[in-house]
């Protein structure tokens, strides 16, 4: 059976709403001026992200179109299967049943617990559209599902000495090609501060246009931080832990002058090698846009990295 949502723009309220029915099996989006509708058959997702358990959560405004799916799941960045944006192929070779997370450090609940367990643990699934900002200066806005990162840090309970979340993504270079290159820090890390993951975008994804995610975009389960660089929304997550050491990122431990730990969005604070002015929308036409501090979140996060602080121009790096 095929469900239908809308998703609607703050700023198109004014456009009626329209459902659709069909018997067929099938995902397509009708885009008018900034509006968008979605068909899309009742998916066999474990984690309800099936249209029928997806609940909206449009609280954060977004003015910029959808990206059409082919985009988001052809043009990627998962760099354990190689450095191109073409790897959706290979990244089928994942095996994500069963997938156990190891979450531990200091927190009064330590555990080992399968993806599918954890997430039925987190309560509704959400829909969320987020704009997704690359540092190498493209985009996409994205309908991501899943659950707030707040629910997974309270089940399991940090102590009051733990000031970062260090995350890391599988090591199988049996299956992940890119793992075979030894000069890269395998595994794929990823920190930030617990006041950021208690912040309420970030958010840990289980599908994305109402579906599971697929496994280029980081199956079974994927962080997702949209007022910073896409690099720290980390895919594929088998170890979350809980520590006051500062981690040190994977493209930190390669590039510390050009990928730090904040990575949060800012036009003005340019990649060593170039600009971060604007954005190049990823679809059929090239649009070029301004790019916003933040990526266009300042009212969420803004209070998380003081202006009078002397570091302050290090929370963009
Ligand atoms: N494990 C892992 N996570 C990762 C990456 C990666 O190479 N490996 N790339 C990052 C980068 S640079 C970006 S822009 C986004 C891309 O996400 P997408 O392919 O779903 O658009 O994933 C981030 N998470
Ligand atoms: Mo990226």
């Amino acid at each position: 059976m095929v469900k239908t949502i809308k998703l609607n723009h703050k700023e198109n309220l004014t456009t009626p709403p329209k459902y659709f029915y069909s018997r067929r099996k099938f995902i397509n989006y009708l885009t008018s001026i900034g509006s968008f509708v979605y068909l899309t058959s009742k998916s066999e997702s474990s984690f309800s992200n099936s249209i029928a358990g997806l609940h909206k959560n449009d609280s954060f405004i977004n003015k910029r179109p959808l990206t059409k799916e082919k985009f988001a799941t052809t043009y990627n960045n998962f760099y354990e299967f190689g450095s191109s944006k073409n790897i959706w192929r290979s990244a089928q070779k994942l095996n994500t049943t069963p997938w156990i997370i190891k979450i531990d450090g200091l927190i009064e609940k330590p555990i080992e617990i399968d993806v599918e367990e954890l997430v039925s643990k987190m309560g509704i699934i959400e829909e969320r559209i987020y704009r997704h900002r690359c540092v190498e200066a493209w985009s996409m806005t994205l309908p991501w599902s899943g659950f707030e990162f707040s629910k997974l840090i309270d089940f399991v309970k940090p102590l009051n000495n733990a000031k970062y979340v260090k995350i890391e993504t599988f090591f199988d270079p049996k299956i992940a090609r890119g793992q075979k290159q030894s000069w890269y820090p395998w595994p794929y890390v990823e920190g930030l501060t617990i006041q950021e993951a208690y912040n309420p975008l970030s958010f840990i994804a289980t599908g994305i246009y109402g579906k599971d995610l697929p496994k280029q975009n980081g199956a079974p389960l994927r962080l997702v931080l949209p007022w910073k660089y896409g690099f720290k929304s980390i895919k594929s997550i088998r170890k979350i832990s809980f520590t006051d050491v500062k981690p040190v990122s994977f493209w930190e431990q390669l590039q510390p002058n050009e990928y730090g730990f904040w990575a949060n969005v800012n036009p003005n604070v340019p990649h060593p090698r170039w600009s971060q002015k604007n954005e190049k929308l990823i679809g059929d036409e090239i649009d070029i846009v301004p790019t916003e501090i933040f990526n266009g979140y300042g009212e969420y996060v803004a209070h998380l990295y003081p202006r009078n602080s002397k570091e302050y121009n290090k929370y963009f790096f």
